[in-house]
């Protein structure tokens, strides 16, 4: 059984869940991290020296590192499908998983944490700008990429939700067969409609 440590609030760990979602992987996640705390005690740092979530425990294997975890999962259960076959389709997605996290995530962080985490009188406005302005650039990188390809969503996948640009139909939205897609991402909920 996989266990997958790290609170569900985490957007890395969500990235995880959402990897299992889509293999539909029989799974544990165990609350770690954040308010329930744990993440820096002995136990847990014997599994992941950084004190961060998430960690990845299957059997004895243990793997960190959030990009990694969705890689191994992909390749192990997912060859061929959520991990491309084709090596440069699959070079392409390691790579933007890369810029997610080193290019995309660090500039979102102040200003994620400075308007959603903290109260408006200890706000470090100039931080959530400069974060802000930061963000806004890259967005556009992506967008420009996003621009050059077909960005529809098949309707038949349960990620459907989570794209602006799905070919899902406000319709379509409405219907039985969109239920059940929200309804297998256990682990976060979709926004309301
Ligand atoms: N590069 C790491 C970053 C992990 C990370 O920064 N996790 C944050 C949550 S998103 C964390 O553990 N924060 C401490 C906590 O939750 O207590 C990864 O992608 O797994």
């Amino acid at each position: 059984m996989i266990k997958i440590w790290g609170r569900n609030t985490s957007v890395n760990v969500q990235k995880v869940m959402w990897t299992v979602g889509e293999l539909d992987l029989p799974h544990e996640r165990i609350d770690i991290g954040g308010p329930f705390g744990k993440n820096n005690e002995p136990a847990y740092l014997a599994m992941n020296p950084n004190g961060l979530v998430p960690t990845l425990q299957e059997d004895g294997f243990l793997l960190w590192e959030s990009n990694s975890i969705v890689r191994y999962l992909a390749a192990k259960y997912g060859a061929g499908k959520l991990e491309p076959s084709d090596l440069r389709a699959r070079a392409h997605a390691n790579s933007w998983m890369d810029w997610q996290l080193t290019v995309a995530h660090p500039p979102l962080t102040p200003v994620f944490w400075g308007l959603v985490r903290t109260p408006p009188e200890k706000r470090d406005h100039a931080a959530i700008e400069a974060g802000k302005a930061k963000t806004i650039a890259v967005m556009k990188i992506l967008d420009a990429q996003l621009a050059h390809r077909s960005s529809s969503v098949p309707c038949s996948s349960n990620t459907c939700w989570r794209f602006p640009s799905c070919e899902c139909t406000p319709a379509k939205r409405g219907s039985e067969q969109y239920r059940q897609h929200r309804l297998r991402c256990r682990e976060v909920q979709p926004p309301s409609l």
